[in-house]
């Protein structure tokens, strides 16, 4: 059965939108100046898809991770349509793949990885599927995860977007490559929505949050400029049984779509938008018995 779209109209659209701009705190400082509260090791309980263009072929693939070996694999599509697959580097155990991008510019996306354990962050350059080698980043504040990166200063270099689950704020940390060079709260969020992706939605120029409330299934974008959000549109709710993981522009029309999974069927979906506007559906393949779009 296909995946369903349920719109709100559009009254109430506009009146929840104003609801969830209305959570948006905006301060110039970096985490760091701050006494981050000691919340214990942070809590990892979103889950997140890795989708990037790992064969430069301008579509974006799916990292799927085995939870028993923690192994990676990388399943080249062309729009939805599986092509073919290959084994990835084995994420160490303690840490997290948290997204991949291209941190030192040399076209080939590489892995970030998070260690909640030790707040150490680190790269892991890749030449497509292949490990070249690694860097530790900055390591964060207590308190405080990275969920994903983006690049927010429109410099090239792929930039940190933090989320601190005691507080619910988020923070951008700004890099060159693996090195830190200043940091700036962005919004805070309200209870129960999440960062699940960064991208450009309306076509700025400037990244943006993708939101998603696992409760209710509602999706959001925060419109950003650099770290301040500027405002908020519901996008599609999300069909029952189905989990909103990603966004990237799968058909390569310019506008970035979102990424579905099924966790228990391991079926994946495709949501065509314009913008928050959602355009059309497609299935994506089924992962194997053992991988999963989420986890480690
Ligand atoms: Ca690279
Ligand atoms: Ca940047
Ligand atoms: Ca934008
Ligand atoms: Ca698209």
């Amino acid at each position: 059965m296909h995946p369903i779209v349920r719109f709100k109209n559009a009254t109430s659209l506009i009146v929840i939108g104003v609801t969830i701009l209305a959570g948006s705190i905006v301060m110039a400082t970096s985490p760091e100046e701050t006494n981050v509260s000691d919340i214990g090791n942070d809590v990892l309980a979103t889950p997140r898809a890795t989708v990037a263009d790992f064969n430069g072929d301008g579509h974006p693939d799916y990292v799927l991770r085995n939870a028993g070996t923690r192994q990676t694999a990388i399943w080249y599509l062309n729009n939805n349509i599986f092509l073919s697959g290959v084994l990835g580097p084995t994420i160490a155990t303690g840490w997290f793949l948290k997204s991949a991008a291209d941190f030192n510019l040399d076209s080939h996306p590489d892995y970030a990885l998070f260690n909640p354990t030790t707040d150490q962050t680190a790269i892991w350059y890749m030449s497509g599927p292949t490990f070249i080698g690694g860097a530790y980043g900055p390591t964060l504040p207590d308190g405080w995860e990275l969920v994903e990166t983006g690049d927010f200063n429109v410099d090239f270099f792929p930039d940190y977007v933090l989320y601190n689950a005691g507080t619910h704020q988020t923070a951008i940390w700004y890099l060159l490559n693996n090195v830190y060079v200043s940091g700036a709260f962005g919004p805070t969020l309200p209870p129960d929505w999440n960062v699940v992706g960064i991208a450009d939605f309306d076509g700025d120029s400037h990244e943006d949050y993708l939101l998603f409330n696992s409760g209710t299934h509602q999706t959001a974008i925060w419109y950003l400029s650099g770290p301040t959000l500027i405002r908020g549109a519901y996008g599609p709710t999300i069909s029952s049984g189905w989990i909103l993981v990603a966004t990237a522009d799968f058909n390569s029309d310019g506008h970035p779509d979102y990424l579905l999974y099924n966790v228990v069927t391991r079926r994946t979906a495709i949501w065509y938008l314009n913008n928050n506007v959602y355009i059309s559906a497609a299935f994506g393949p089924v992962l194997p018995a053992g991988w999963s779009l989420v986890g480690p």
